[in-house]
């Protein structure tokens, strides 16, 4: 193991351990889906695994990965010592310490909150206390990576910024603006409340800061994925980038609209006027865009890669791409799946078609589209890239690796597009009682939650697959000389001066102001009306 990557080689462990047990969480979802008499299965367990599988895959997986990515790519753009490896640990401490809390309350039963945690639901005050610590482990981490871009800067004063750590720097930014609503929510609402200093606490006030945290969570995921897109994937794949402006133009849109937004998760609560809920539908309109560009560049690439490798005709490139690669296989699935998951995404931004979509089972087939395949697949595809290059050691297994992908892509198939289906049908979304009472509705979608069951054991076993790869070559790999870490070559001869791009502190005052205009009114109009408390609910 190279010194230099202990760091990152132990937030991957964390990541890979919360995905590990998160899958073993969900197998037993899908099979409820299924209505087997399973062992051990009631309500209580149900919703208990459902806590632990949201916040291990959602919360503590996708955190861990991208702060151990965010160093790797610190490290091998900008330079060795950019990253203070002590202030790096206690980061990785405080974020662990705060995952074992939270982990420990949901585990004792006491938490069932589901990882949104919408009060009037109350967990144990560790619950919430772990969340926070954490988001401060991240917060370090944040302040690390600043440090590292700013240490570079200082003897790099006109360059423009590598493009794999312009995609990280984005992910902090959007990341700080974001856990903003996200600590006045659990710092000044949930922890007095479920502590006992405060009696009541406010829903939508509540729900109103989570979701200020809630979308730009979504792009703290999806960034990293997309650093790995444009900064990796056309190398791997034998071409070139397309067009490195436009990258630096998606991260820039991003750290811009990432956070007013937040009121499309929201378009069914009371209390925030009609008018504030469509400005946030523009903005989310808005931030559709920098993905479409990132399909066009992306798909660009891949056509420069597959002509480089012989490819001709209107097609045939595809073909000529190296589907044997297993990041290259991993992206490139990841991607295909969301185009789905993000079309379904305009439906749900649609002022008017969210309410037919809004707390049923299609939400749950959109995020295992978009967090689920888009990212968690990039996820998986970079970490088979990386454990040769941090390890030092060949890819053990790669068969299975190569196999992998596919396995998911087919599972998510059945389990998310089912969803989608009885979705549709009218089926709430976190339900456990399938016959939902009775209910002749309910007889309807009985036979698709069958066909998502199947497809939640095809998941199990392709994440078991992913589990192994790792687990057989951290062990037996064989020790070899580690490949380079090699970045994508834009096909134009990039820039090498920064441009308006680069200027990071500019687009972060400006998204400060976007948040503000987004939510200081409507928070203040809440704030302004006669406010009704709830106290604490647990079902369990
Ligand atoms: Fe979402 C709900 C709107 C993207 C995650 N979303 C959720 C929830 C999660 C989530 C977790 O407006 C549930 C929250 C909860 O528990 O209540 N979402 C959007 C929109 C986008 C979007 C407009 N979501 C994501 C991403 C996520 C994510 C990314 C995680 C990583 N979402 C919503 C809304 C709700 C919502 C409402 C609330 C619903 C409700 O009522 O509760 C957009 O960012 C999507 C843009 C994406 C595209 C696709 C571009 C395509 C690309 C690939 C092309 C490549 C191809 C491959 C075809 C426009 C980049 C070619 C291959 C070759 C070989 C050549
Ligand atoms: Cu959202």
């Amino acid at each position: 193991m190279n010194e230099r990557y202990r760091l990152p080689y132990a937030n991957f462990t964390v990541a890979v351990l919360a995905f590990f047990v998160g899958a073993c969480m969900a197998l037993m979802q899908a099979l409820s889906r299924a209505d087997l008499p399973l062992p051990l299965r009631s309500e209580q367990i149900y919703y208990l695994s459902m806590t632990a599988h949201g916040v291990l895959m959602a919360l503590v997986f996708t955190t861990f990965f991208i702060m151990g990515l965010g160093y790797v790519f610190a490290r091998t753009t900008l330079g060795q010592d950019t990253v203070n490896e002590r202030v790096g640990w206690i980061s990785f401490f405080v974020a662990l310490i705060g995952t074992v809390l939270t982990a420990g309350a949901i585990l004792s039963g006491t938490s069932t909150v589901l990882y949104t945690f919408y009060p009037p639901l109350q967990a144990h005050p560790l619950f919430y206390i772990g969340a926070a610590l954490l988001v401060v482990g991240s917060w370090i981490w944040c302040w690390l990576m600043i440090r590292a871009y700013r240490l570079w800067r200082r003897d790099h004063a006109e360059a423009a910024i590598p493009l794999a750590m312009h995609g990280m720097l984005t992910t902090v930014i959007v990341w700080i603006l974001a856990t903003v609503g996200i600590a006045i929510e659990v710092v000044g609402m949930l922890i007095p409340w479920s502590l006992g200093i405060t009696t009541t606490i406010d829903p939508v006030l509540a729900r109103t800061f989570f979701w200020w945290f809630g979308h730009p969570l979504v792009y703290f995921w999806l960034l990293p994925a997309y650093a790995v897109w444009y900064a990796v994937l056309p190398r791997v794949a034998g071409g070139r980038l397309f067009s490195d402006p436009l990258a630096r133009v998606v991260f820039v849109l991003f750290i811009l609209l990432s956070t007013p937004v937040g009121f499309h998760h929201q378009f069914a609560d009371p209390g925030i006027s009609a008018g504030w809920k469509l400005a946030h539908t523009f903005a989310t309109l808005a931030i559709l865009f920098p993905s479409l560009l990132t399909a066009f560049t992306i798909i660009a690439s891949l056509e420069v890669a597959g002509r480089l490798r012989g490819g001709k005709g209107l097609f045939n490139w595809i073909a000529r791409l190296p589907w044997d690669d297993p990041l290259v296989s991993c992206v490139i699935l990841a991607m295909l799946t969301f185009a789905v998951g993000g079309f379904g995404g305009a439906i749900n931004a649609a002022y008017a078609m969210n309410a037919m979509v809004h707390n049923t089972a299609w939400v749950q087939g959109h995020f295992h589209l978009t967090v689920g395949t888009a990212v968690a697949l990039t996820f998986m595809g970079t970490a088979y890239w990386l454990l040769p290059r941090i390890t030092g050691k060949e890819l053990r297994l790669k068969p299975v690796a190569q196999v992998q992908p596919y396995l998911w892509v087919i599972g998510m198939g059945l389990f998310s597009i089912v969803n989608h289906v009885t979705g549709m049908m009218g089926m709430p979304r976190r339900v456990y009682d399938l016959s939902y009472g009775g209910s002749p509705v309910a007889a309807a979608w009985a036979e698709w939650t069958t066909i998502s069951a199947v497809g939640g054991v095809v998941l199990f076993v392709s994440a078991m697959m992913f589990v192994l790869v790792v687990f057989a070559t951290v062990v037996w790999g064989k020790v070899g000389q580690a490949p380079a870490f090699e970045y994508a070559v834009p096909l134009d001869p990039a820039e090498p001066r920064a441009s308006v791009w680069d200027r990071m502190g500019l687009w972060t005052v400006a998204a400060a102001a976007l948040v503000l205009i987004a939510y200081l009114y409507p928070i203040l109009q809440l704030l302004s009306m006669e406010r009704f408390g709830s106290i604490g609910w647990k079902p369990f």
